[in-house]
């Protein structure tokens, strides 16, 4: 496998200005026609046209209306190379052939429950036909669809319809413009048998969208929540960043079998259909929201990734970063934003920090890759989200909103890069950002350190801040990072000070505006080591440092207990109140875990006890904020932290410590059980989904106990539940204990929903995730489930990527969970690489735990590597993992 290089990007020789492609859709084979119109990037060079191909058969090649000679070209089992071309602009006319039915690894053309669907990103429009796959060739399309008319009544394609009819032989045809130059990775197809929900929305220009949510008819009464997200998502684009839909028409397809959650082909967005279909009864408040959030994704793409693209996949997180961050903005208004951000910061230390610190850490922008599909990664998109949020920090919405301006007045229609953004951000507003593109250059998650000292007699207060970002794979050496610290001082009565001016490389600076007092300021910290002083403090604060996750970093601080209860309590910041409740909770689980190994008899700290019983029982807080501060690190970000992480002693003490809680907060947690319960019906905004979550995090703790008194409760709430929220939070409530309790329901469960895939999969996943001991015969079972299909990506996430989550049983030291993925990896890898590769990836962090599992890991990763016919995909993560 050949590995591709950031610094080898060239220009390509040839443009493509139009394409016209044609589609003959047939059960045994399709037929693909596709005219190019051709012309060189320098006028008169002469060089051959190179055209990606992989698993298409070519029929006849036409330049300029002739037939080429057999000698004129070069067939290779991944390329097309016509040796000569003719100088100038020349059409080029390709006829192939492909087998849709066929196609297991859902890119390219492919077929889902009967239906002809695509999807091109990055590279799957080279398994549709030849072509300079590759997103700097930006032309515009025509499509013309021809099918059976009674197996495939509906043929979309993008941009507008512009005719359609019946031909012979029972067939119909459409044919589709696109206005819009795109690269080929945003073209879609979709056939087949489907209905629609149709609304509109006014833009604020007074124009009338179209909008349609395609699915299987007995689904669309599933779509209303993403049609409301839709609009919300179109009028918050408007209101925020002034972009304005572009088309008459908008189009949303629903797929079962869909590698990844969602693609933003232009005017036809493809969803999985877990991101599109929700009603009350099936799909959870989580459900909800990830709808919400990813239909505002794929439609704020319709400007930033599609009108404005890439012009290589290095620069993905160009679109990726910059539109999670959208989205993220998008979910917090429409929610809380404190809450939001909490989830998006667990989120980032949970996946993306692991990332950054195993064998697969890479940049923002990777310096290389063997297979494009392997880095649509949370580095490129969480981490890219918080290099973009920091711009934000810098600069103010309004600076923000000035960048983003420009950004689109200069590279409307373009293919650009992270330099291209960059350059728009700083220019818009003359801003000076020192080093900070270091933050798409170098990976690894800088460690911050600071230490904090007051002096009475010069009221002065200081902070000592000390950075270093750790070596990764092929970038020992690192340069300090450009890091926004958002802070705020807290006085004794928890206040936040009013700051004036900071001491900072010599220079006295004001930080007071136009004489209104300053609550909170940024500093920019660029050096290793540096200082900051400021002045006229009254009295020794308790600083509130990184407010709101202002750098995607890890920092460590010299605050006491005693400060991290205070700011816990205190803090104007809400993040800042949570994050001090979990990095007290994180020492206290590292300290448990080391006696744990010590074979100490664990004791739980009575002050943290009390901190979240005030917590919970403050009624002034936001309910959902309440459930994500009762709830405990995840059990694999403490064992992130730790020298060799041991999976069994943290779920002991995770475990051990949800006990104590539920056994001294009980009369709390029976409170927030009885108090919000869910009044009339479902209802997805935030109040209600807080009340949820809140009833939801307590029943969880409760279920832990052992008297027969909760025990009824809980089954209570599940057999009382009338919406999914509820119904699934009490079924894993009751999960959590082996025995026949658990067996009954998760039949009970399972019975009642059999006929809906997507609850089914919730079931798979609860299962499959487990840490009952011994868990994984049970897996092994699910794989023969009736319900279960290797070829089906989300049932494999569910099963297989739920089983992997499982610390105990993954983990297991007999080697039998590796095993067991191993295995399935190979098994997959044949049917579909990117799902196979995922899978995996949860090898990649072998070199984290013991010898002994090390050993069993290792052998899994160097039995996949000698499969015969290993994928790329697979290949690149296996032989980087062993590195
Ligand atoms: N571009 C898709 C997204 O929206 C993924 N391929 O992230
Ligand atoms: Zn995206």
């Amino acid at each position: 496998p050949k590995e591709i290089f950031l610094k080898d990007y060239k220009m390509p020789d040839y443009y493509f200005d139009t394409v016209d492609l044609k589609f003959l859709l047939g059960e045994e084979k399709t037929i693909v026609n596709s005219k190019i119109m051709v012309f060189p990037r320098v006028e008169g060079s002469k060089f051959p046209l190179v055209l990606n191909g992989d698993d298409v058969k070519l029929i006849s090649i036409k330049v300029n209306n002739e037939d080429l000679k057999e000698e004129d070209y070069v067939l290779d089992s991944r390329h097309l190379t016509i040796l000569s071309p003719p100088t100038g602009s020349f059409t080029l006319e390709i006829v192939n052939e492909i087998c849709p039915q066929n196609n297991t690894s859902l890119e390219g053309l492919y077929k889902s429950s009967g239906n002809f669907c695509t999807q091109c990103e990055a590279e799957g429009f080279r398994k549709i036909t030849f072509y300079q796959d590759r997103p700097d060739i930006m032309a515009k399309y025509t499509c013309r669809i021809e099918a059976d008319k009674s197996l495939y009544p509906v043929l979309l394609s993008n941009g507008n319809l512009i005719e359609q009819g019946d031909l012979e032989g029972g067939k119909h045809y459409a044919l589709w413009e696109d206005p819009f130059k795109k690269p080929s990775y945003l073209f879609a197809l979709v056939a087949g048998k489907l209905a629609s929900r149709d609304d509109s929305f006014i833009t604020r220009s007074g124009r009338k969208i179209s909008l349609k949510i395609w699915t299987p008819a007995e689904d669309l009464p599933k779509t209303e929540h993403a049609m409301y997200s839709l609009k919300a998502a179109m009028k918050w684009d408007e209101d925020v960043f002034g972009l304005e839909y572009d088309l008459d028409l908008f189009n949303v397809v629903a797929v079962p079998d869909f590698n990844m959650g969602a693609m933003e082909n232009k005017s036809l967005n493809i969803f999985n259909s877990k991101l599109v279909l929700a009603s009350p009864e099936t799909a959870s408040d989580g459900d909800y929201a990830a709808i919400l959030g990813v239909i505002g994704h794929e439609y704020f793409h319709n400007w930033t990734g599609n009108r404005v693209t890439c012009r290589d996949w290095f620069q993905l997180s160009l679109k990726e970063g910059l539109t999670v961050f959208r989205d993220q903005e998008f979910s917090s208004d429409m929610g809380s934003r404190a809450v939001k951000r909490i989830a998006d910061v667990s989120r980032l230390r949970n996946y993306q920090f692991p990332q950054d610190s195993g064998p697969m850490a890479h940049p923002v922008r990777p310096h290389s890759y063997i297979k494009m599909d392997n880095f649509y990664t949370v580095t490129v998109y969480e981490k890219g989200a918080e290099v973009v949020r920091m711009y934000k920090t810098l600069l103010g919405s309004q600076g923000f909103r000035k960048g983003m301006d420009l950004y689109f007045k200069r590279h409307d229609g373009q293919a650009v890069t992270c330099e291209d953004f960059y350059a728009a951000m700083r220019d818009a507003n003359d801003a000076d950002f020192a080093n900070f593109l270091l933050w798409y250059s170098q990976a690894g998650t800088p460690q911050v350190k600071v230490t904090s000292s007051y002096n009475s007699d010069g009221r002065t207060f200081t902070l000592k801040f000390r950075q270093e970002v750790p070596p990764t794979p092929g970038q020992a050496v690192k340069e300090p990072m450009f890091i926004p610290v958002a802070l705020g001082l807290l006085d004794s009565s928890g206040n936040n000070l009013s700051l004036s001016s900071i001491y900072h490389d010599g220079v006295l600076q004001s930080i007071s505006d136009n004489d209104q007092p300053v609550y909170s300021t940024v500093l920019r910290l660029t050096k290793k080591e540096e200082e900051f002083v400021f002045t006229n403090i009254p009295e020794r604060p308790v600083p509130s440092l990184l407010r709101g996750y202002s750098a995607p970093v890890r920092m460590e601080t010299d605050l006491s207990d005693d400060d991290l209860f205070f700011l816990l309590a205190y803090d104007s910041d809400e993040f800042n109140r949570w994050e001090a409740g979990q990095v007290l909770a994180r020492k206290l689980m590292l300290q448990l875990v080391s006696d744990h190994q010590q074979n100490k008899t664990l004791v739980l700290n009575s002050k943290f006890v009390e901190g979240l019983r005030s917590i919970l029982t403050d009624s002034s807080l936001d309910k959902e904020f309440i459930a994500k501060a009762i709830t405990l690190p995840g059990e694999g970000e403490i064992m992130d932290m730790m020298e060799v992480a041991d999976p069994d002693a943290v779920h002991a003490v995770r475990t051990f410590i949800r006990k104590q809680l539920a056994n001294a907060l009980k009369a709390e947690f029976l409170a927030a059980v009885e108090n919000n319960r869910s009044s009339a019906a479902y209802v997805f905004n935030h109040p209600e989904l807080a009340r949820r979550a809140l009833k939801n995090t307590a029943l969880a703790y409760l279920a832990l106990l052992e008297d027969a008194e909760t025990a009824n409760l809980v089954l209570n709430e599940y057999k009382n539940a009338s919406n999914m929220t509820d119904q699934f939070a009490a079924l894993v409530a009751i999960a959590q204990k082996p025995g026949e309790t658990r067996d009954t329901i998760l039949a009970d469960f399972y019975a009642k929903w059999q006929h809906d895939y997507l609850v089914v999969n919730k079931w798979l996943a609860l299962q499959a995730m487990s840490d009952i001991p011994g868990n994984i015969e049970n897996v092994k079972n699910l794989l023969n489930h009736k319900a279960f299909d290797l070829r089906n990506p989300n049932k494999v996430y569910s099963l297989i990527g739920g089983f992997c989550g499982s610390t105990i049983n993954f983990h297991a030291k007999d080697g039998s969970g590796y095993e067991f993925l191993g295995e399935v990896v190979m098994q997959l890898d044949k049917i579909n690489p990117q799902v196979a590769s995922r899978m995996v990836s949860a090898f990649s962090r072998w070199k984290r735990y013991d010898e002994h599992r090390q050993n069993h890991a290792k052998a899994q990763l160097e039995k996949i590597l000698s499969a015969n016919g290993l994928s790329e995909n697979v290949f690149e993560i296996a032989s980087k993992s062993l590195a």
